[in-house]
């Protein structure tokens, strides 16, 4: 539902992008989608498929295996997959704005000239390694540590909640040195003492790869360390690629799930009439339709601003805060309108809701973009 046209607002080839990436969704990842959550696989068969599309890496120049495409294109194809689930999504996020980006942005020449192509062309797929058991909100109070031996760096320590973590080919890893400063290195599977296990307990996000990274006494060379990266304000830049790509996905569930809705409401009869015409169901329908559209417009003045370079992290804190929230809300609206069959994989809304608890809580949760935006806005700091 794109109730005030704002897709008008595309260029030619940005509305190809849209085009191109939804009949991929519609052919490829709507008659299989279902089956995939339930089973708690992701559907690896479509990375080649997705290289081919040119949706990993998309905003690189040519030589580092992107197109140059600009951050509305990136929104829109981000918005395009979630609207077939979060979890591919993630998988085209989490290797293009978290993997790649922080390549891209705080790696060598010769790093990004290593990974970039190959990564772009789903040869070799990366993680994003922050979060641990014991810090997660709080990345600052990481515990994974990352020693230095003349020309080689032995890390240890944990890391949790990673997607893509054991399918990985390079895994991004931030550790604090002997300063307890905070560092990126990249950690190649198979590296000695670096070892992955699933989490196969989830109820969100099914379609996913989430691991938990072991790093035991794993020893890398100084050319595996991102030369640029220093300090938090290095991780927590990726995320702002990262957070942005969330939102977009957030808005195409949620498009997703409005849409099956007012489908629904219109065929379903009771009491001999539709229920769509049953007030009830009209202010719920309306509801989200007037949350849903605030959203989208943020995202689309959060991507001029991104495609000017004026996007400041308190922007992309606001539009994930907003999309993530609004977007659950929207798809737990849509299953009750479903009534029973809504609880069901042959329909998609509740599916999108238990997703979208997941997207609530990563990349920062809702809690923390309310004090990254009431920090920026009072000046006073209410983290802790
Ligand atoms: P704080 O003092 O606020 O900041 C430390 C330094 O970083 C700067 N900074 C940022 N810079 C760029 N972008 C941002 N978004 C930034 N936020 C802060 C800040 O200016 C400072 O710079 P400097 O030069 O003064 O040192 O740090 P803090 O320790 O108080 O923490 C602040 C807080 C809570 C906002 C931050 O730690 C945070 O964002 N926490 C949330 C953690 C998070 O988002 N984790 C995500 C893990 S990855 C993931 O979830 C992937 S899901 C993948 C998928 O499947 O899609
Ligand atoms: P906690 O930080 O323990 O928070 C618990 C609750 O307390 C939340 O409601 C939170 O909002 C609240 N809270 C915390 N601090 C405050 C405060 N100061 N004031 C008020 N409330 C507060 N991480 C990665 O590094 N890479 C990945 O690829 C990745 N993928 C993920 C995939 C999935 C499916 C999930 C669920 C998570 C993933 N994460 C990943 C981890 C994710 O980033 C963290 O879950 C998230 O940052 C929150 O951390 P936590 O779960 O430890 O919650």
């Amino acid at each position: 539902m794109d109730y005030l046209h704002l897709d008008d607002l595309l260029n030619e080839e940005q509305r190809m992008i849209r085009d191109m990436v939804r009949q991929f969704v519609d052919r490829e990842i709507m008659p299989i989608i279902g089956e995939y959550w339930l089973k708690g696989e992701f559907p690896m068969h479509l990375v080649p498929r997705m290289a081919e599309l040119g949706l990993f890496g998309p905003t690189f120049e040519e030589e580092y295996g992107g197109q140059g495409l600009d951050y509305l294109s990136y929104g829109i194809i981000m918005r395009e997959l979630e609207r077939g689930d979060s979890g591919i999504r993630s998988f085209a996020s989490v290797q293009s704005s978290l993997a790649m980006y922080s390549i891209y942005r705080f790696g060598s020449e010769d790093q990004k000239r290593k990974y970039l192509p190959r990564m772009a062309r789903g040869e070799l797929l990366g993680c994003f390694g922050l979060t641990e058991p014991d810090a997660g909100s709080d990345p600052g109070s990481m515990r994974t540590v990352a020693r230095r031996e003349g020309d080689t760096w032995v890390l240890h320590g944990t890391k949790m909640w990673i997607t893509n973590g054991s399918v990985a080919d390079v895994a991004v890893v931030w550790a604090k040195d002997a300063e307890g400063v905070i560092r990126g290195f990249l950690v190649e599977k198979g590296t000695p003492g670096f070892s992955t296990q699933d989490i196969h307990t989830k109820i969100s996000l099914r379609a996913s790869v989430t691991s938990e990274l072991i790093l035991d006494e794993v020893r890398v060379p100084e050319a595996q360390r991102l030369p640029h990266a220093e300090g938090l304000r290095a991780p927590l830049t990726v995320l702002n690629h990262g957070r942005y790509g969330v939102a977009w996905g957030a808005l195409g569930a949620a498009e997703a799930a409005l849409d099956e809705a007012i489908a629904y409401a219109r065929e379903r009869i009771q009491f001999g009439r539709p229920i769509a015409s049953f007030q009830i169901i009209q202010q719920r329908l309306v509801d989200m339709l007037a949350r849903l559209t605030g959203v989208q417009a943020i995202g689309y003045r959060v991507a001029q601003l991104m495609n000017e370079g004026k996007a400041r992290y308190t922007h992309i804190s606001l539009f994930k805060r907003q999309a993530t929230r609004v977007a659950l809300d929207v798809a737990r609206a849509a299953r009750e309108v479903l009534g029973a069959n809504g609880i069901t994989v042959e329909y998609h809304a509740l599916r999108h809701a238990v997703n979208l608890e997941s997207t609530l809580t990563y990349e920062g949760t809702y809690d923390i973009h309310t004090l990254i935006l009431g920090r920026d806005i009072t000046g006073f700091e209410a983290f802790s």
